[in-house]
């Protein structure tokens, strides 16, 4: 498939980065570009050798500036629900992946750019990056997830002060807040990115899977519920070569070597 709003490529093996391409427009999510991330994350999500999935935006200004505007403006309520409904779930699409995503935020991260960062399993920011759901400003509520994922982030109090008000927050605040888990130099944060998902790739990777499947769908849960679905994934494990791999080189005091198996 050839993406005309998207970068989608390998960088290493199992290493995934998909960039969203449209930097004349700061990279807003209009519904095209929706559905080529809809369908890289199925690629990634049918690769049995995929690792990890970097997401981040072109450019050195936005990491994404929102959903489109200029897309939205014209929108009776009947195709307003319909893109809500398109975005949420290609942003739950990430949740569901079986692999870690991680944000790379790189500039603005607006209404539903700070809700794809969020969609992530976390992000790490560069020293630019400015997030916020300024969608009162523009007549509307968040339509990407933004009224759930936020609160369950940074806590009632403050999601609602920044989804009524359109605050926007630095990184060094969405670090102190929860948002981002690393803020670091704009020249650093691919580097870093990428250094993450190799220490990430070079983990058993049933393990990694099976741990964020747990991680996401268990905050759906009750704990007796959850940790039930954690007993099975480490039976699971326990079923693997790379289990018996991982904990001979722990006796044998060697690095492990894992072969996904
Ligand atoms: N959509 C479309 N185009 C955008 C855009 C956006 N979100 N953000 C920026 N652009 C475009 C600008 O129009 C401009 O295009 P040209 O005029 O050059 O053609 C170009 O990107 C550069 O932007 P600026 O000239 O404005 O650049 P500045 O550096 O001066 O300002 C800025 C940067 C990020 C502060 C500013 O662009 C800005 O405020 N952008 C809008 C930010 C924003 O409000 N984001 C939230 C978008 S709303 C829903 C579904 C979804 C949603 C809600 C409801 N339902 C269906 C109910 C989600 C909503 C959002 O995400």
């Amino acid at each position: 498939m050839t993406y005309q709003n998207i970068l989608f490529e390998e960088l290493e093996a199992g290493i995934h980065l998909l960039t969203v391409n449209r930097p004349k427009a700061l990279n807003a999510l209009n519904a095209e570009t929706l559905d080529e991330i809809a369908a890289a994350l199925a690629r990634v999500g049918q690769d049995p050798a995929a690792r990890v999935l970097l997401v981040t935006g072109a450019g050195d200004k936005a990491f994404v500036a929102g959903a489109d505007i200029a897309q939205m403006q014209a929108f009776d309520s009947a195709r307003a629900q319909a893109f809500s409904e398109r975005g949420n779930r290609t942003f739950r699409a990430i949740e569901l992946l079986p692999v870690p995503a991680i944000a790379l935020v790189n500039g603005y991260a607006l209404g539903g750019g700070c809700e794809l960062a969020m969609a992530c399993d976390w992000a790490i920011a560069s020293e630019r990056a400015l997030f916020g759901q300024p969608e009162v400003n523009l007549g509307v509520v968040a339509g990407f997830g933004g009224t759930q994922r936020l609160p369950r982030l940074v806590g009632r109090s403050l999601a609602m002060e920044l989804l009524t008000t359109g605050r926007l927050v630095k990184a060094d605040e969405a670090l102190r807040i929860g948002l981002v888990t690393q803020v670091v130099a704009p020249e650093q944060l691919r580097d870093k990115g990428l250094e993450l998902a190799r220490t990430i790739a070079a983990k058993g990777p049933a393990a990694v899977r099976l741990t964020k499947q747990i991680v996401q769908r268990g905050q759906d849960m009750d704990l007796v519920n959850a940790c039930q679905q954690e007993a099975f994934a480490f039976g699971l494990c326990c079923a693997t070569e790379d289990q018996k791999e991982g904990m001979q080189a722990f006796l044998d005091k060697r690095p492990a070597k894992f072969h996904g198996r």
